[in-house]
């Protein structure tokens, strides 16, 4: 049977809105392009459920979709049902294949990655429903309640990979909190090469709805519409080497733009970094306070956020997620700055967090922070590196040109964005496209004044935001201009090295130099 995972809607009778009835919801989905029904009831009796589910049963042939039942087998053979759903403490798969045979869908739960190399080693379901993705409220008795995010579910997805390659794929949807506003995100996120997935499963964002057909198409839009997370096209090319004219086309595109940098940043850098944006030509806004945000990102055209990890609190916490989302939700571009996540469990935890919260376009850190980042993606447990060292802010990794580079490429991969690493050499890499640029660092007394690390994150800030200039007629595109501001910085720091020989001296000639080298 050739089954359609796209949209896969899970019942539940207990969330029905008074104004409608549980099998007109049903109804109404299948109607709308649901395209596999699972009937899920937890707490009615034996007779009930058969009685329902054959009145289900009924809608789903119809339309020519398939009704699974969840967990009872009996109830399954009774209605002749194309399949049944068992979680990891109801009866084992293998079981239910014998009891069902061959042909009918076998789906199971699974919550993290050995759960799914059971499926895979057992070798009898036909797809597993990976989460929970998001917290939810519809089953709060989730091994994962808080939710795995996408860096859970792709973790998933690569133990699945591995078994599906040269194999008739076991198919995966990924459950839990999902809905018409995160939809496009989840299908876009929860994926790794080789490996997407067949579609969403979803509660209550259509059984809990007033109309549960508007619901549906709405969704259905929503998966086949164009992805908005997607970055701007790119050219293929394996090293980039960037041309110094396209430098003093960048600089003057942020000041005719009036590009904004919107940092949330640490108490240690913030002058520093304003004026920084200031020297590039661009703005800084340096604001906690989340009510404005939605301002911002919806009003200010060529606008970009940057996040730093410098000096977090639980509060500060919510104040990213929050601009993170909001600034998602307009297309404005984030720059992520992992300060120190490698030092210690809570700020990897802290990355994590705001890494499922949203997209960010580019993450910069230095070779120590893009390891920590490297041990969340979906390929860290294959290529687990021993040699990468994790010290906290200082980059002291002994790691070849190479390594760097696999270890950005891999972050880059999974989450989708521009990737830096600061260091001797810098690195910027973007995996979708295969760009990847050496930029030479700057001097060596950048690394012993405060900021210097973050503050690039606010000349990419600044290249970044101006690139949104749609009435400008070069189209340099977001690796481009990352790698522009890394060129500048580095270069600007380096001229000050030639005149300085001590930090003190260097901040304002820093600030000098990247202000003369920005308009020039
Ligand atoms: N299973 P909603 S989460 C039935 O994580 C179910 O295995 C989950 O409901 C899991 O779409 C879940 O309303 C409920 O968030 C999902």
């Amino acid at each position: 049977m050739n089954v359609d995972y796209t949209l896969y809607l899970v019942t539940d009778s207990t969330m029905v809105p008074e104004s409608s009835t549980f099998l007109k919801q049903v109804e109404d989905s299948i109607n709308a392009g649901a395209t596999i029904v699972q009937l899920r009831e937890k707490s009615i009796s034996t007779l009930d459920f058969i009685e329902r589910a054959q009145k289900v049963h009924e809608l789903t042939k119809k339309k020519n979709i398939p009704l699974i039942i969840n967990d009872r087998i009996d109830v399954a053979l009774v209605v002749d049902a194309e399949g049944v759903h068992v979680g990891q403490d109801d009866m084992p798969a293998k079981l239910a294949r014998q009891l069902l045979g061959p042909n009918k869908i076998i789906g199971v739960t699974c919550s993290n990655p050995s759960e799914v190399q059971q499926v895979c080693d057992e070798d009898v379901a036909d797809y597993v429903g990976i989460g929970t993705v998001y917290k939810t409220l519809t089953k709060t008795d989730t091994k994962t309640p808080m939710g795995t995010g996408p860096i859970g579910i792709r973790k998933m997805l690569q133990t699945l990979k591995t078994r599906n390659t040269n194999r008739q794929p076991i198919k995966c949807v990924a459950i839990g909190g999902i809905n018409e506003t995160n939809v496009t995100k989840v299908l876009y996120q929860c994926s790794i090469p080789g490996q997407k997935l067949d579609g969403v499963a979803v509660v209550s964002c259509i059984m809990a709805k007033e109309d549960a057909y508007k619901a549906t198409v709405e969704l259905q839009e929503q998966i086949n519409g164009i992805v908005p997370w997607k970055k701007d096209g790119m050219s293929k090319f394996d090293t980039f080497t960037y041309n110094n004219s396209h430098l003093e086309i960048q600089t003057q595109k942020i000041q005719k733009a009036g590009a904004l940098v919107h940092h949330i940043t640490n108490n240690v850098v913030k002058n520093f970094s304003a004026n920084v944006t200031l020297a590039i030509g661009a703005s800084p806004i340096m604001s906690e306070l989340a009510e404005e945000y939605e301002e911002f990102a919806q009003k200010i055209p060529n606008i970009s956020l940057v996040l730093n990890l410098g000096t977090p609190t639980v509060e500060m916490m919510q104040t990213f997620i929050h601009a993170i989302t909001t600034y998602n939700k307009y297309g404005k571009h984030v720059i992520f700055d992992p300060v120190a996540a490698g030092a210690t469990n809570a700020r990897l935890e802290c990355s994590r967090v705001l890494l499922n919260a949203g997209q960010m376009s580019v993450i910069k850190g230095n070779v120590g922070e893009i390891s920590a980042i490297f041990k969340l993606t979906s390929t860290y447990e294959v290529a687990k590196n021993e040699e990468v060292l994790m010290r906290g802010v200082d980059s002291i990794a002994n790691l070849s040109e190479e390594s760097i580079r696999n270890i950005g490429y891999a972050v880059s991969q999974d989450f989708k964005c521009v990737v830096v690493i600061t260091g001797p050499t810098n690195h910027v890499i973007d995996a979708e496209s295969g760009s990847f640029a050496q930029v030479p660092g700057g001097n060596k007394l950048m690394g012993l004044i405060t900021g210097s690390g973050c503050s690039l994150g606010s000349a990419i800030g600044s290249f970044v935001a101006a690139k949104a200039d749609s009435s400008a007629t070069e189209n340099l595109n977001l690796f481009e201009a990352v790698v522009g501001a890394v060129t500048l910085y580095n270069a600007a720091g380096k001229l000050v090295g030639t005149k300085c020989s001590a930090p003190g001296a260097f901040v304002p000639a820093f600030v000098d130099s990247l202000y003369l080298k920005a308009n020039k």
